[in-house]
């Protein structure tokens, strides 16, 4: 099976149902239906074959839809780029992915685009409106490509990460059936379509099941209160930072937000047990966590009907093999921490053109998720951090190598560490230790990387030291970064 095959089999019967609030824009599943088609119709026009790369850099909007569902339906990959990358990171996928097009709103430089094309999204909407609403979809097989999204690799660079047809299959499949989504329900979706959790399982979810979409064109913590008692949603999608915003509703309000929910579902970074609690005794729910990754989509959630246990991520998911294994890929027992290993239909089908990472991330067919966490007696899985120093900051992932290679590159600095700092709103955020080759500006520093890094990436503070702490084999021992107020030169600045 195909996701068109999935899609036209949720669309039987609904096509005068309303399906998506978006803005002031209202459409039926019919409605979007014919867009899809009259995009795909256009792009093929244009000469998208199957198995080519179409780059998406858009806010959440309908034409994200129409182009991924057109992408869907003609087998070509679709390639979404975070709307908060800068030019350094968007060049890189372009380079890497080789898109025949990049659609975006902005103009994007030459260099960035590298001899793709740059296509205007209301553009193409208004020169697709002359297709007919049908499109036959290619017969393709499940483990066609649908996707190759990008996650950032240790190494610095981002990786493209290839998704099948069958791997959001599944993954909707499993959601819809684990967390009882049907067509009754009203999803209300803050999260960027450029990252799977919006992608794959809150477009999935909805394309799957039928039910009412209010998609966000991103969450606003002054809004968030409002957007819920006016569409009142059944079932919210939401990163950590998200659920402690919301926290700060007024009592009436959460009280009657959670009154008309149905289920609130957690994701993409630890959920702190305290906000759990707190959730819990405010809106009335406890939050489903659930542990998901851009290769793997969803791997294990908390039960719908049964225990949802904070500081976990629950049990695998329907035809989810997960093992907790030694360096050396032996099991280990329960209780014991080790190296989560992941193996199902849900596994991503490689890196894209990249061999040598792709061989490096499995051992014996299973995938070494690089997170460390323990299984419980009775089955239920906590993650306790990263093999590797990731921060995830706002649900946002942030490979600190990334961060230092760039500071390293300017002419100011002779070394930099970026470790990453607990905080109550976004979880984490990056601080650098810099090692200065002579009198520093950090505000002229600070302005460089706003101009090349996506926000996210920007480092909260820089704290200036005379040498890095390393250990006898040079390594930085960032364990031994911790900010004090005290230090000589720092710089904190708001992102
Ligand atoms: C944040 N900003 C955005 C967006 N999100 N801009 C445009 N579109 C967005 N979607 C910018 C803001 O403009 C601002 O920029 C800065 O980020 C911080 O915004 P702030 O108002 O402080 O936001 P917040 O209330 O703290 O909330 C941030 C957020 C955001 C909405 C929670 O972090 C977010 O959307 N996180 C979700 C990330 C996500 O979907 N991750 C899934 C990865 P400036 O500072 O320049 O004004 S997939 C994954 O991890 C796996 C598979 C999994 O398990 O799900
Ligand atoms: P990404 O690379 O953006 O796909 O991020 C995936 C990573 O997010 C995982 O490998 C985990 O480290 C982390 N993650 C996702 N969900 C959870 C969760 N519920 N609890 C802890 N970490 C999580």
């Amino acid at each position: 099976m195909n996701l068109s095959q999935l899609f036209e089999l949720s669309l039987r019967g609904r096509r005068d149902s309303p399906a998506l609030e978006s803005g002031d824009q209202r459409f039926t599943f019919g409605e979007l239906a014919a867009r899809a088609a009259k995009m795909a119709h256009l792009l093929r026009q244009r000469g998208l074959q199957p198995g080519d790369r179409l780059c998406v850099y858009l806010a959440n909007c309908v034409e994200v839809i129409d182009l991924y569902l057109a992408c869907v339906q003609l087998g070509v990959i679709y390639v979404p780029i975070n709307i908060l990358y800068r030019d350094r990171e968007i060049s890189h996928i372009v380079a890497d992915a080789e898109p025949k097009a990049v659609v975006s709103r902005q103009v994007l430089d030459k260099a960035v685009l590298q001899g793709a094309l740059l296509w205007r999204p209301d553009e193409l909407v208004a020169e697709a409106a002359k297709f007919p609403g049908h499109f036959p979809a290619e017969p393709l097989e499940g483990d066609t490509p649908a996707a190759i999204v990008y996650t950032s690799g240790t190494t610095g660079a981002a990786k493209g990460a290839v998704l099948t047809h069958n791997n959001f299959l599944v993954n909707a499949v499993n959601l819809l059936a684990c967390w009882q989504i049907t067509d009754k329900d009203r999803l209300l979706l803050p999260l960027p379509l450029f990252h799977v959790h919006g992608l794959g399982n809150g477009l999935h979810c909805w394309l799957a099941s039928g039910c009412l979409l209010r998609l966000l064109e991103r969450f606003d913590h002054q809004r968030a209160v409002e957007e819920f008692l006016d569409f009142e949603p059944t079932v919210f999608f939401a990163v950590p930072t998200i659920y402690v915003r919301l926290l700060m509703a007024p009592q009436e309000a959460a009280r009657r937000i959670g009154s008309r929910m149905r289920l609130f579902v957690s994701g993409s970074a630890p959920l702190p047990p305290q906000i759990f609690e707190d959730f819990q005794i405010r809106f009335g729910h406890a939050i489903l966590e659930r542990y998901g990754m851009t290769e793997t989509l969803m791997n294990t959630s908390n039960p719908y009907v049964g225990e949802r246990r904070p500081a976990t991520v629950g049990i695998p998911l329907p035809g989810v093999s997960l093992r907790v294994c030694d360096p050396n890929g032996k099991d280990l027992p329960p209780q014991v921490s080790g190296e989560l290993y992941v193996r199902g239909p849900n596994v991503f089908a490689g890196y894209w053109r990249n061999r040598e990472a792709t061989a490096a991330a499995f051992q014996e067919g299973w995938f070494r998720t690089g997170d460390m966490g323990f299984r419980s007696a009775d089955g239920y899985y906590t993650i306790e951090g990263r093999k590797s120093d990731l921060i995830i900051c706002g649900g946002f992932n942030v490979y600190p190598r990334e961060i230092e290679d760039f500071l390293e590159q300017q002419p100011q600095v002779a070394e930099a560490a970026v470790v990453g700092v607990a905080d109550p709103v976004k979880g984490e955020v990056p601080v650098a230790y810099l090692v200065a080759r002579g009198p520093i500006n950090l505000e002229a520093l600070a302005q460089e990387c706003r101009r090349h890094l996506a926000s996210f990436k920007m480092p909260r503070s820089f704290i200036v030291v005379e040498r890095l702490p390393r250990n006898a084999l040079g390594k930085v021992q960032k364990h031994l970064l911790v900010p004090d107020p005290a230090q000589a030169e720092r710089k904190v600045f708001r992102s």
